[in-house]
Parts: structure tokens; sequence; C-alpha cells
């Protein structure tokens, strides 16, 4: 195999903001702290230039904006909602009920706590309510799709529990279901995990559910990457089948970086009491609100609309990519993620993932399932369409978005600047036409 050669710049340098702008669109910060207005306008213009296609990001509204951005944030509410260990909750008790009461109605559970602060304690306070240090836990591996927090070895999930992971078949790039069983079966975990964040079919909530149910295992759907795909009807639900359902609110569901985790009632004392006092201090209450408008946002027609465009988009995008020769890990997508395959095409993932960078398209190099790369320099990249579909792009735009990834993967094979140039431009040309949500024009 030739190896592509290294390119000279690794990086795309952050634009300047625009010289003689108008009214700043932060203008306290401005005043305060020029140095970090710069760096906060210049990632505006690199969110509204490029084509951002890593699937777990998004564009946030301007509403969801503004509520992450308020005096919320100057309280502290260690407790819930009625039993605070702080005076003065007269209101966050009301934003944090209006947060819980939404993802209930929302996604039908008995019980939501949005308070951890993020996907990975959310999922450490799942092994807390539930599992002891050195029981066994079982998840997917990472390199096959995973998650670090599902007990893999390098994070902590992985050394203070005993973890053992399932995989995909090498032949079709799915879940094997005897596999998954015969290890819960002989291995008899405490917790299953199942979700992930480089899968790109339809999730089998249900046979998950008769795995556990079968081992005695509590059965946890991390649904970080399709939580707006559930909510937008775009996904089934795994409500009816999992104990716990963990999620991360900032990915296809346009909220805050947060998260939550939801449960049947029975296990609500659990969850709660792990998040705190087992795991956290007190909640960051904008984030709450915040939530609590993406979630409203979520319960919209429009967003069901949102959630149905993102995988037509992924679909066409994947169509597009097959045409064009690409090796596709399960051969397509079902949801909002595709998992581009480079072994074929004599370019390692980082390498494209960088070039591609500086033509203006975002994506992040990953791992494939059986890699013959390191994690580090992995064979693949993920792409996805969320962020796209924020900002209004439609399937007719996905020929032009596969064709800007072959184009780019093949210069970053050559080394050719000047293509990735051109792709740039043609990217932010559409870009232009396609205002980002909550991003200033
Ligand atoms: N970092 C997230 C992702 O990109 O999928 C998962 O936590």
């Amino acid at each position: 195999m030739t190896r592509p050669p290294t390119p000279a710049t690794a990086t795309t340098p952050a634009p300047e903001a625009p010289a003689g702008a108008a009214a700043p669109a932060h203008p306290a910060l401005a005043a305060a702290d020029p140095e970090l207005a710069r760096l906060v306008a210049a990632e505006e213009r690199l969110q509204a230039d490029t084509l951002r296609l890593i699937p777990s990001e998004n564009y946030v509204s301007a509403a969801v904006l503004e509520a992450s951005g308020t005096v919320l944030q100057n309280k502290y509410s260690e407790g819930y909602a009625g039993r605070r260990y702080y005076e003065g909750q007269q209101v966050i008790d009301q934003v944090e009920r209006l947060a819980t009461d939404r993802a209930r109605a929302l996604f039908g559970v008995d019980h939501a706590n949005v308070q951890p602060y993020s996907g990975s304690p959310a999922n450490l306070a799942v092994y807390l309510a539930f599992a002891q240090p050195g029981d066994t836990v079982m998840g997917m591996a990472l390199p096959m799709g995973g998650h670090l927090t599902h007990g893999w070895g390098v994070s902590a999930t992985g050394s203070w529990f005993r973890g053992v992971q399932y995989g995909v078949r090498r032949d079709t790039g799915l879940i094997d279901f005897d596999e998954v069983r015969d290890l819960a079966l002989r291995e008899r975990p405490k917790v299953i995990f199942c979700g992930g964040t480089a899968l790109p079919r339809t999730i089998d909530f249900a046979a998950f559910a008769g795995i556990a149910r079968e081992a005695g295992a509590v059965l946890v759907a991390d649904i970080a990457h399709i939580a707006g795909l559930v909510a937008g009807g775009a996904h089934p639900s795994p409500v009816p089948h999992a104990d716990v359902v963990s999620t991360t609110t900032h990915k296809t569901l346009r909220g805050p970086r947060g998260a939550m985790l939801m449960c049947r009632e029975e296990h609500a004392k659990a969850i709660d009491k792990a998040v705190f006092p087992g795991l956290q201090g007190g909640p960051h209450n904008q984030t709450t609100a915040a939530i609590a408008v993406a979630l409203h946002e979520a319960a919209q027609p429009a967003f069901r609309d949102y959630a149905h465009r993102v995988v037509a988009n992924a679909r066409a995008l994947a169509a597009a990519l097959l045409d064009r020769g690409f090796d596709l890990v399960s051969g397509g997508t079902d949801n909002h993620l595709v998992l581009i395959d480079l072994t074929g095409r004599d370019v390692p993932g980082k390498t494209a993932a960088k070039a591609l960078d500086r033509a203006g398209v975002v994506v992040n190099h990953n791992t494939v399932p059986y890699d013959p790369r390191r994690p580090f320099d992995p064979s693949g990249i993920r792409i996805g369409t969320p962020s796209l579909t924020s900002r209004g792009l439609g399937t007719e735009h996905m020929a032009a978005v596969a064709d800007w990834i072959d184009r780019g993967v093949a210069a970053a094979r050559t080394g050719d600047e000047d293509a990735l140039a051109v792709i740039r431009a043609e990217v932010a040309d559409l870009m232009g036409r396609h205002p980002a949500p909550g991003v200033p024009a």
C-alpha cells in the first residue's frame, strides 16, 4: 500500500473575524475581553462557512443558545425540586420540573433526571445505581461502534468493572444476537448497554431486552446519537424495552451539551441517588433551562419533520457514496450516520479527515469494525446529517456532498491542495445560501 504524502498544514487556520464588522454579536464580551470575543466570532464564522458532517454535532436554535446563557447559572441547587440543600429555589425548582415533565411527555417515560453533566457522567451514574466495583458489565466494543463508557478498558467503566464486549459480524457489519445472547448467558453481567457512537443501523431494543431478561441484567439503552430521531418518530423507541434510557441532549436532539437519564418508576430512586449525591454536586441550571427549551422544540410537529429529513438525507448521502464506489460499513444506513471504510481507497481515515477539513468538510476519523489500523490512525471516516439538515439542506444536495467527499478523499491521497481549495469555495458558496441556526450572519 502506498502511503499518501503528509500534508504540510495539518489543520485549517480559524478564519479571522470580518474586519470592520458592524455591531458585535456579543457586545459585553467584546468590551470586556476582546481577545476571547474574537475567538468566539472566529468559531461562528467556521461553523457558518463549513459543512459540518460530524454525526454527534448539531446547531442549537437561538432560543436554546439564549437559555444556556442566562442568570440561572448563578444559582446552586444541590438536590431535587422540593428537596434542596440551598434556599432561594422558587424559580429553579420550576425550571427543573418543566424540563423533567417535558422529557417524560416527549419520550413517554415514568421518570426523568436532567442533571447529569454529560453522557459519560450519566452512564457512570447507571453503574453506580446497579453494579458494584468488580462486577461484570457488558456493552459493544468501542472499535465496533460502541462507547468508551460501555465497559471499554481505558475507561473507568472498564477498569472498575469487568467489561465484556460484543461486536458486529465481519461479513454483514450487523450485531449478531446469537453471539450477544451466548456472551450474556455465559458472563451474567449486571448491566447490559446497547447503543453506541458509530452504529449506522436501527437498534433492535426488543432483542436486547429479551437477552437481558434471560441473563438477569439491567438493560440500558444509550440513545445519545439517536435521541432526536426517537423523539421525532424516525427510530423505534427503547422505552417499552429498556430499564434505563441514557442520552446526551446535544446531538440529534438539538439541545445544549448535557444529558438525561430516564427510567421506569421502580428505578427512579436508585438513578436519582446515583446522580446526586452519588456522583455530582449542583446541577447546571442554565443547561437544565436550555434542555427544557430543546424538549419543547422537539415536541413540535416541525421536529418530527426534521428527524425524518435527517434520515432521508443520510440515506440519500449513503446511496450517492455507494454510486461513487465507497465501501460503507453495513452497506448503508437506517439513521443519521454513515461509516465509510477507506481501506480500498488507499488513504488512512485521519489523512482523509484532515484533508476534508482543509476543504471545509468537517468529519472525524473513526475505526471500522475489524480495523487493521490503530485507533488513533484508523481506516474510516464517520459522517452524519444532523447539522446539514438543521441548516435546511435536503436530499437534492446529497450528490454534491458525496462529490465533495469523493474529490476530497482523492485529493488527500495525491496531496492536491488546489483541489481542496476549490471544494472549500464550493462548500462556502452553498453554506452561504443556508444560514446556520443560532449563528450570527
Ligand atoms: N463523542 C461522542 C461522539 O462523537 O459520538 C460520543 O460520546
